[in-house]
């Protein structure tokens, strides 16, 4: 039985060599990359969390967290898409204006991916326009717009705003996440959907396409 505890703990110390170690040795013991993501990498990113917010880890800690996670995420990405066959809808993510937080922007496109998706990542801190563009130029069906800061969610609405001027909005669905976000500022800007966390993100876009 593989040690998640000792995956989560690796992670939350920041000892990025550990973390690729173990990673790859639960691959190679039989766990599914999901299970490897929430149980042992996603669960051990929520204490980082935890501890910044009450003020016993500072930011270099979390960026040597973030870093760690990374490391992973590179050996987990091509697992997850692997488990879709074809891709079943197209979507394009990032995080808004301003925003520079991908850790749960990049855990949403890895979640899509694994679930069948094919993901164009924009970045961080990406303009509307840039996310009308690709909603024009690749076909993506969904656009996904993630935000940490509440300093920034207006450029979600900006976003929508644009899409609509673009004479976008009809064959487009607008998902939005992060963890100031609600379902009633989804409401308010006019998105199609809202989800608290990157698992239940795909049950929504799936949801909202109707696949
Ligand atoms: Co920042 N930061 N940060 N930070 N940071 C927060 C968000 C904050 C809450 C910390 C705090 O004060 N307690 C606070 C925001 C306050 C607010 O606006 N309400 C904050 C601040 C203030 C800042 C700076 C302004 C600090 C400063 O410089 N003074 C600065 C801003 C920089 C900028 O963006 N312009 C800043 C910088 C940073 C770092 C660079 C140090 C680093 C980011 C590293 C990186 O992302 N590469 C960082 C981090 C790591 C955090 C915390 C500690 C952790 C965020 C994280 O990665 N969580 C965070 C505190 C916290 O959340 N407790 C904090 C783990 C991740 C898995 O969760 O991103 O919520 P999350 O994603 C979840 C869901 O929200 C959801 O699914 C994900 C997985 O389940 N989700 C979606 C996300 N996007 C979605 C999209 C969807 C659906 C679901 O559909 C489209």
């Amino acid at each position: 039985m593989f040690d998640y505890e000792e995956l989560s703990a690796a992670l939350i110390s920041g000892k990025a060599p550990v973390v690729k170690e173990l990673t790859t040795k639960a691959l190679d013991s039989g766990e599914t990359p999901q299970d490897i993501l929430n149980k042992g990498l996603v669960a051990g990113m929520s204490v980082v969390g935890e501890k910044f917010k009450n003020n016993e880890f500072y930011v270099p800690e979390v960026l040597i967290a973030a870093r760690a996670m990374k490391g992973a995420m590179e050996i987990l990405k091509p697992k997850l898409a692997e488990t879709g066959v074809q891709p079943i809808a197209k979507a394009a993510i990032g995080t808004v204006q301003g925003d520079l937080h991908d850790i749960g922007k990049n855990l949403v496109a890895m979640m899509m991916e694994g679930a069948g998706f094919e993901v164009i990542d924009l970045g961080v801190d990406v303009k509307a326009e840039r996310f009308v563009q690709a909603a024009k130029e690749s076909g993506a069906t969904l656009i996904m717009l993630s935000a940490l800061l509440t300093t920034t969610m207006p450029a979600m609405k900006d976003t929508i705003q644009a899409l609509k001027d673009a004479g976008l909005r009809k064959g487009v669905f607008v998902m939005i996440g992060g963890a100031p976000v609600t379902q009633s500022y989804a409401d308010e800007i006019g998105a199609n959907g809202y989800s608290p966390d990157a698992a239940s993100a795909v049950d929504k876009a799936r949801e909202l396409l109707k696949l």
